[in-house]
C-alpha cells in the first residue's frame, strides 16, 4: 500500500509537469484528488492494516495529497504566468504606426456666417437676443406699423397656425418684445438671429424657411449717421476693407426713412459683371430709421428717442462669400456640399 501511494505520487507529478494547460491541470487534479480517485481506492483498504499500521498509512496518504496538491498548485501558477505572457505578447501595440483619422462633424456654414456677425456686432457692444417662432400676429405684424389690411401683410404671405398665431416671418418681432421689456427706456442695443417662414415656392434664390438677423439700436440722439457709420463698419469687416458701400433709397413700413445698402463688387471691382448684373453693386441689406409709430407703440417717447434698424439673410450672404448659386443647397444637406465649410477650430 505504501509503496502504490508513493507510485501514485511519482505517476501524478510527472503528469503534472508535462500538462501543457489549465484544463489539462484541472483534469490531473479531478483524477488524483477526486472523491473516486486512486488515493481514496488506496485508503479504502485500510481497514485491513494493523491498528499500529493505519495511522501511518494515513499520515502518508496525506503527505501524498499535500505533494500532489502543491504540485498542482505551482504548476498552475506557472501556467497562468506562461498564459498572461502569450497574450501580452499577442497583444504588442506598434506606437509608431499612423492613427487612423477620426470623422468629426462641424458646423453648418449659415452658423458659421452667424456667428461671425454675431460676433462682429457683439464687438461693437450688442446683445444677442432669441424670441419665439410661433409668433402673435400682434408682434409680427401689429407692433411693426403693419395693421390688418395693410398691404405689406401680402409681400409677406405667412404661414398662419390660428387667427391670432403664424409663424414669424421675420425676426423683427423679437425687437418688439424686447423694445416692450425696456419700458420706455433706453438704450436698447441688440442682434436678432433666428428662422423665419414665408409662403413661398422653393426655387434657386428662395426658401419657405430662411434665416434672418436684424438689428435695433435706440437711444437719445441716434442718427442717419450712426447708422451708415454701423453698416460700413459691418460690410468692411465681413467683405473686405477695400470694399465700398452705398445707400440707396427705400421702403419698409416700420422704418422712416428706409434705405437698402450695397456693397462694391469685388469681382469686377465696380466695372459690371455678371455677379453684379453689370451694375458694380450688390445688394446686401435693408435697414432704416425706427419709425415713430413703431417706437410709440412699444411704449417709447419718440420725441425723446429715436434708432436704427437693419435686416439680413445670412444665406445670401453666405451665397456672396462662399460663391453658393442656389439657397437650397444650405437646406438639403449634401455633405459634399456640407462638408466644404469645415472649420477646423
Ligand atoms: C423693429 C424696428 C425696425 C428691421 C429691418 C430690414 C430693414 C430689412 C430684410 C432684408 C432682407 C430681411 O433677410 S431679409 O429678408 N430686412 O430690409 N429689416 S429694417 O427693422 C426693424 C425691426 C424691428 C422694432
Amino acid at each position: 500500500m505504501q509503496e502504490r501511494l508513493k507510485e501514485l505520487q511519482t505517476e501524478a507529478l510527472e503528469k503534472i509537469a508535462q500538462a501543457a494547460d489549465l484544463k489539462e491541470l484541472n483534469d490531473i487534479r479531478v483524477s488524483y484528488l477526486g472523491k473516486k480517485g486512486p488515493i481514496t481506492e488506496v485508503l479504502k483498504g485500510m481497514g485491513k492494516l494493523t491498528a499500529e499500521e493505519r495511522p501511518k498509512m494515513g499520515a502518508l496518504a496525506n503527505e501524498v495529497r499535500d505533494a500532489i496538491s502543491s504540485g498542482i498548485e505551482e504548476k498552475h501558477k506557472q501556467l497562468e504566468a506562461a498564459a498572461v505572457e502569450a497574450k501580452l505578447a499577442g497583444e504588442t501595440i506598434d506606437v509608431t504606426l499612423p492613427g487612423r483619422p477620426m470623422k468629426t462633424g462641424h458646423r453648418h456654414p449659415l452658423t458659421n456666417v452667424i456667428e461671425e456677425i454675431e460676433d462682429l456686432f457683439i464687438g461693437m457692444g450688442y446683445t444677442v437676443e432669441e424670441g419665439p417662432e410661433v409668433e402673435k400676429d400682434y408682434y409680427n405684424f401689429e407692433a411693426l406699423n403693419l395693421p390688418k389690411g395693410h398691404p405689406a401683410r401680402d409681400m409677406q404671405d405667412s404661414f398662419y397656425i390660428t387667427e391670432e398665431f403664424l409663424l414669424r416671418t421675420h425676426t423683427s418681432p423679437v425687437q418688439a418684445r424686447t423694445m416692450e421689456k425696456h419700458k420706455g427706456k433706453g438704450p436698447v442695443k441688440i442682434i436678432c438671429p433666428g428662422k423665419v417662414y414665408r409662403r413661398d415656392n422653393d426655387d434657386a434664390t428662395h426658401s419657405h424657411q430662411f434665416m434672418q438677423i436684424e438689428g435695433l439700436v435706440i437711444d437719445e440722439n441716434i442718427r442717419m449717421t450712426d447708422l451708415k457709420g454701423t453698416l460700413q463698419v459691418f460690410a468692411k469687416k465681413m467683405f473686405g476693407e477695400d470694399r465700398e458701400i452705398r445707400l440707396r433709397p427705400s421702403f419698409f413700413p416700420f422704418t422712416e426713412p428706409s434705405v437698402e445698402m450695397d456693397i462694391s463688387c469685388k469681382i469686377c471691382s465696380g466695372k459690371g459683371c455678371s455677379v453684379c448684373k453689370k451694375t458694380g453693386w450688390i445688394e446686401i441689406l435693408g435697414a432704416g430709421m425706427v419709425h415713430p409709430n413703431v417706437l410709440e407703440m412699444a411704449g417709447f417717447d419718440s420725441k425723446k428717442y429715436t434708432g436704427f434698424a437693419f435686416g439680413m439673410g445670412p444665406e445670401r450672404i453666405a451665397m456672396l462669400k462662399y460663391g453658393v448659386d442656389d439657397i437650397r443647397h444650405f437646406y438639403t444637406n449634401d455633405v459634399r456640399f456640407l462638408q466644404q465649410f469645415s472649420i477646423h477650430e
